[in-house]
Parts: C-alpha cells; structure tokens; sequence
C-alpha cells in the first residue's frame, strides 16, 4: 500500500513565538532550526520579517543557513509584506487572511470579493518572483465553505502552490476536519496544509484527519507552544504516525525529539508535561502487576510505541501497593540478583504492606531486593557447607 505523502511545516519560530513565554533571541532560533533540520522536518516556518528589524534579519540569516528543510515565512496577505519577506531570501511565504463573518467585521473589514482580488494579487506577485506561495484562510472553521471553496478556486487557477485550512480557534473536531479537508480536496488540485490549535484538546487528532482526507501538510510546534494553549505538537503528531505505521515516521531522527522537547522548554522557562507525548516523564512507565507481568513478557501488550524508537526506555516501577512479583523479580535480575519465585511473591506481600503505610523510595525496595537475595545466598550457602 503507498502511504498518501505528506510534510511537516514547523512552526515553532513562527507560531510558537506567539507563546506567552516565547522571545526568541537570533542564536536560539539558529540552534533550534537546526536542531529541527537534523530531525528532518521539510519546512521551517518564520515570524513574519514585518513584525521587527531583528525578525527581517533573523529571516535572512535563517534563509542562508543552507539548510535541507525549505524556509518560509508567514504574512498577512498583503502586498507590502510579502514584498519585505521575498527580500528576506526565503524559499516560501505562507500569507492568510481571516474569512469568518467575525474576522471580517471586526478584525479587516474587507468582503469576501476583496478577500478574492487582494489573495489573486498577492498570489500572482509571489508566483512571478518564483517563491513557494501558500494562501490560508484563518478561521477556516467558522467561515462559510462556500466562501472559502470561491477564494481557494480563485488562487487555484493562478497555479498557488498550496492552500491552508487553519483552526484558529480550536473549535473543529476530527470529523469536521476530515469532511471539509475532503471536500477541498474534490474542488482544487494545489497541495492542502493543515494548522490546528489545541483549545479544546483536539489538535492531534484534527491533524490526523486532515491528512486522512487529503492534507498533504501539516503545522506542528515543538512541545505544541503557540497562541493560547498552542497547535499541533511536534511529538503528538510522530506519535500519532508511528501507532499508525512506523514507515510513516521513517524519514525522521526519532531520537532528537528528547533533545528538542528539552531545548525548547529551557528556552521558554517550562517543564516538558509529565504526560507529553514520547518525551513525557511517564510515557514508557508501567505500575500496576498485571501491566508490568505482560510488559515484561511482551512489550506490545501495553505500549503501542516503542520506547526503543526514539532512543529512549521504559521503566517498571515495584515499591507500590499494585506491585506484583514478576516485575519484583524482574528488578532483581536487573540488578544481578537471583530470586526464587517464593522469595519474588513474599517481597511482593512485603511491599505492599510497607506501601499502604507510606511512600517507598525506589533506593529503598532495591535495598530490600538486595538483602532477600543475601538471605537466599546464604541459604544456598549453609545447604552446600552444613554450617549452620
Ligand atoms: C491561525 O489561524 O491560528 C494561524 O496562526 C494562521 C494559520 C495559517 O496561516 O494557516
């Protein structure tokens, strides 16, 4: 089966500047491109080189950084932006425009037939100066499909390399998604990019189903930062993938998500969520003993992603009340010490007494592992001597 292409555009130097904690000085956003190029994503996305002197500067010094991924920018869909962002030396620009009732009448004013004359002139302009042009509309979700299908037609015929459905809001969910990604598809023949916030925690599985029903780009930020509560993380979305087929995730150094996750939230001043897709504290431990007793048997039976794919382990944790002797004696082993399974099932009881009484180190449970294998060795001991 060929799987449906698609790409990743990156947006944390774009749409994750927009985190309330985000300034990102020239040698950060340096160190995260490239961290980002060598994970292997296809597009890194820039504030646009309007918003200050330094961000037209840090748009040219990223465009002649010489990296693989492609380097666009984002703007309004104006004529004296897009002119600023061609001079940055970018390989694309991403230009939108709101298309909601709401945006129209209280963020630009314009109609949609405006809306259609100034995206055909922006769009022809970036097309003659040979850049990958991008036209989005904003608010994708709660604008009028007839509206947006008439704009999308009309950069369509002009040879736009790609249109842009954004969930601005946060409000779509995945079939909403899929059905109106679907019915662009029918309509124009330009690649389909896809850019989804998070507000009410489907920003995921909204990317998903674009690209289920024909988005061949998706926007992503490291640890999902953005506006409000951010977009689509980087990580959801290998995740995401790999459940789905590993070969979809293939063309990615899966190992530099922990290194990015990391950087990234040093950079902004936060802590990588204990639940965060991949990178998160807890995304490969296991607790209660009928889990631990299969994963330690069989992976698969609980971990639908391998820790080992992303360079990274699981761990089995036993000083609790839920422990069980498998993964008791499994820790033994670990630590070079042989338990008998009687030994294993009498720590086990042990354990969970100690437990319902409070708190048990980890240190503090190998301690005990270590002394009931002193016990068993010296059993072994006084049997093969007769010393009693
Ligand atoms: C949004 O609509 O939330 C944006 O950040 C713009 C997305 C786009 O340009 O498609």
């Amino acid at each position: 089966m060929t799987l449906p292409r698609f790409s990743i555009i990156e947006s944390t130097l774009r749409e994750g500047e927009q985190f309330i904690h985000a300034s990102f000085s020239t040698s950060q956003k340096i160190e995260i491109a490239r961290y980002l190029d060598a994970f292997g994503v296809e597009y890194l996305e820039l504030t646009t080189p309007c918003a200050s002197p330094r961000s037209f500067e840090d748009c040219c010094t990223i465009a002649g950084l010489g990296l693989r991924a492609k380097i666009l920018t984002h703007t309004r869909c104006h004529m004296d932006d897009v002119r600023r962002a061609v001079d940055a030396g970018v390989d694309g620009v991403n230009v939108v425009i709101g298309t909601s009732r709401l945006l129209q009448r209280h963020s630009h004013g314009k109609s949609i037939e405006a809306i259609v004359d100034q995206a055909c002139e922006v769009v022809s302009w970036l097309l003659s100066q040979r850049v990958e042009t991008r036209f989005s509309t904003e608010d994708s979700l709660r604008s009028d499909p007839a509206d947006l299908l008439r704009i999308y037609e009309a950069v369509d015929a002009l040879g736009v390399h790609r249109v842009g459905l954004a969930d601005t809001v946060g409000i779509g969910t995945p079939q909403q998604i899929a059905s109106l990604v679907a019915r662009v598809r029918t309509r124009i023949g330009a690649d389909i990019e896809f850019h989804g916030h998070n507000d009410t925690g489907c920003a995921v599985a909204n990317a998903f189903a674009a690209w289920e029903a024909g988005a061949t780009h998706i926007d992503t930020t490291v640890l999902g930062i953005g506006e409000r509560n951010g977009i689509t993380p980087l990580g959801g979305l290998i995740a995401r993938l790999h459940a789905t087929n590993p070969e979809l995730t293939r063309k990615y150094d899966l190992p530099l998500l922990k290194e990015l996750d990391a950087l990234v939230a040093e950079i902004v001043g936060i802590e990588i969520p204990f639940n965060n897709y991949i990178t998160g504290q807890c995304a490969f431990s296991h607790k209660a003993g009928i889990h631990t007793k299969a994963v330690l048997k069989h992976p698969a039976t609980y971990e639908v992603l391998p820790p080992e794919a992303f360079g990274l382990s699981r761990t089995i944790h036993i000083g609790h009340k839920l422990t069980g002797w498998n993964a008791v004696g499994a820790r033994a082993r670990q630590l070079g010490l042989d338990l008998s399974e009687a030994q294993a099932r009498d720590l086990a009881v042990r354990i969970k007494v100690l437990a319902d009484r409070g708190d048990l180190s980890p240190e503090y449970v190998d301690q005990m592992i270590r002394e009931c294998a002193c016990v068993l060795a010296a059993q072994h001991h006084q049997s093969h001597t007769g010393e009693v």
